[in-house]
């Protein structure tokens, strides 16, 4: 006798009578279109996915708390980073360029995005594994995923096309060392680090500012997999990493990050070497040392994977007062992109799922549009200026507003360079300064493999000058590792040919 703690009902929840069999005339007869639990079955199941996130797609995620540990208050009044507050928040980690069916452990940039669920306001930190990205300006940024994902005519994947777009965008080269380098492919999500990336604001509660960079390091400690075992597990355990968060979760060893920021007085914005606005570097711990924030921990499994996580909507412009942005063109892009993305992808009302609403207190006029359920109180007027009360906008949010004193004629240039603003020395030092001789030898063996597969010659030969230009041995070990297995076609000459930055390899 099975147990059962239910009965079977259509959506409206009307009892039915078969799970099995659908209604026909008489037995064996045709089926019969009034069988509108049949219909309704085929129909829900027609309508059951939404559309998968054009970047970010594969992913997952858990619930936790972020307590602040540290003592921030002179620099943000955000509720959230004020000493002994405790705040509920959703993380959601993922890979960049992989559907929904691709394996948690290729090579790839990892999502790294957080929902704070404060008392002022969602507040919503969508950051990477890497505190840089490949390109500095959102009018590059699409044209720099569709080189990532698959080509028009066979709708595969293609190394060439990669190639091509960096080698031509030598502004990639800091990130594409992260790639291709141990933090390209984490052990787990557990084991890596978050950046906000960007540079945000801080204002405190007496209007002063400074700009900030989020810093959330894994208290598990960072450890990654090397290419062939990443590659081993795709094929046995393509979710590995969404598995292994799960997993962690359920058996109560529950995973912490603690947030750091680099605090940077605005003034310094203007003199700094390189421009703490460029998203495609980072600005020095020796310069401005890590303060401790606080510690996320994720103690709780979403219940349901589709309603939690695959309609989860991060809104990089959500940002609670004393929390604002900068003037990276990236950041101000991101800020249009993502609830635009949420509209088409979950619809109108995303905000009013349970997953994306706030606990704070609501005061919108935003009303109806599909699937609304949330409204306002019935004697509330549906605008404003009203002589009959509801919520008004509080002045002083506009003077207390982060921002920043700009000017000049509209253009479309290139950032002011900085003194130190090159697309190589971040990208060398990495290599240099920060890799041991066993990530550097990792590093060669993952480009030279990725190089060998299907990268044509005039890219091939490109990829050999940027690398040069980020650091001249590892360009030669590039070549190297490249040329015994694939011999140049091209006749030999003196002169190995340039390409952008390749000045750079002589410095
Ligand atoms: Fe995203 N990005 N992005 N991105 N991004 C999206 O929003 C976009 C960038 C990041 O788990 C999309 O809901 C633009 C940088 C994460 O749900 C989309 C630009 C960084 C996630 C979008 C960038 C990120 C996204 C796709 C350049 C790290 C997943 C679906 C101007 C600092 C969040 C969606 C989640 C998702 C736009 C570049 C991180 C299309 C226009 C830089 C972690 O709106």
């Amino acid at each position: 006798m099975t147990t059962q703690d239910s009965w079977t009902t259509d959506g409206a929840g009307v009892p039915v009578a078969s799970d099995e069999h659908s209604m026909t005339q008489g037995t064996g007869g045709g089926t019969l279109l009034h069988d509108h639990y049949l219909v309704e079955k085929m129909a829900q199941f027609n309508r059951e996915r939404v559309p998968e996130r054009v970047v970010h797609a594969k992913g997952g995620g858990a619930f936790g708390t972020f307590e602040v540990t540290g003592d921030v208050s002179r620099y943000t009044r955000a509720a959230l980073f004020q000493p002994g507050t405790s705040t509920r928040m959703l993380a959601r980690f993922s890979t960049v360029a992989g559907e929904q069916g691709t394996p948690d452990t290729w090579r790839d940039p990892r999502g790294f995005a957080l929902k704070f669920y404060t008392s002022e306001g969602n507040y919503d930190l969508v950051g990477n594994n890497t505190p840089v990205f490949f390109v500095k300006d959102a009018m590059k940024f699409q044209d720099f995923i569709r080189s990532q994902k698959r080509l028009p005519d066979s709708g595969l994947r293609d190394n060439d096309m990669q190639w091509d777009f960096w080698t031509l965008s030598p502004e990639s080269a800091h990130q594409v060392v992260v790639l291709m380098g141990d933090r390209g492919v984490p052990r787990t999500w557990r084991h890596m680090n978050g950046y906000g990336s960007h540079t945000f604001q801080w204002v405190n509660a007496e209007g002063e500012a400074c700009w900030v960079k989020y810093h959330v390091k894994t208290d598990q400690g960072s450890e990654f997999l090397e290419q062939d075992e990443a590659d081993r597990i795709a094929g046995a355990s393509p979710d590995h990493h969404r598995q292994d968060l799960f997993a962690a979760i359920r058996e109560g060893d529950f995973p912490s990050w603690t947030l750091h920021v680099q605090i940077i007085p605005t003034a310094d914005a203007e003199t700094y070497p390189t421009n703490i606005f460029d998203v495609t570097k980072t600005v020095s711990q020796k310069d401005y040392p890590l303060v401790e924030v606080g510690r996320m921990t994720l103690d709780t499994n979403p219940d349901n994977f589709h309603a939690q996580v695959e309609q989860a909507a991060f809104d990089v412009s959500s940002m609670v007062p004393g929390v604002g942005p900068s003037p990276d063109k990236m950041l101000m892009g991101r800020i249009f992109s993502y609830a635009d993305a949420h509209r088409y992808r979950i619809g109108t009302n995303y905000a009013h799922l349970p997953v994306n609403a706030p606990v704070a207190p609501l005061g919108t006029y935003a009303k109806e549009g599909s699937m609304a359920y949330r409204w306002n109180p019935p004697g509330q007027p549906v605008y404003q200026p009203s002589s009959y009360g509801g919520p008004v906008a509080d002045p002083r949010r506009a003077a207390e507003a982060p921002g920043w004193v700009a000017g000049g004629r509209t253009a479309r240039t290139p950032y002011v360079e900085h003194a130190a603003d090159d697309d190589w020395s971040q990208a060398g030092a990495l290599v240099r300064e920060v890799m041991d001789d066993d990530a550097r030898a990792r590093l060669v063996t993952n480009v030279s493999g990725h190089l060998l597969n299907g990268v044509s010659e005039p890219v091939l030969e490109r990829a050999f000058a940027y690398w040069r230009s980020i650091d001249a041995e590892t360009g030669r070990r590039v070549e190297a590792a490249v040329r015994e297995q694939k011999p140049s076609s091209a006749p030999t000459t003196s002169a190995s040919p340039t390409a952008p930055g390749d000045e750079a390899a002589e410095r």
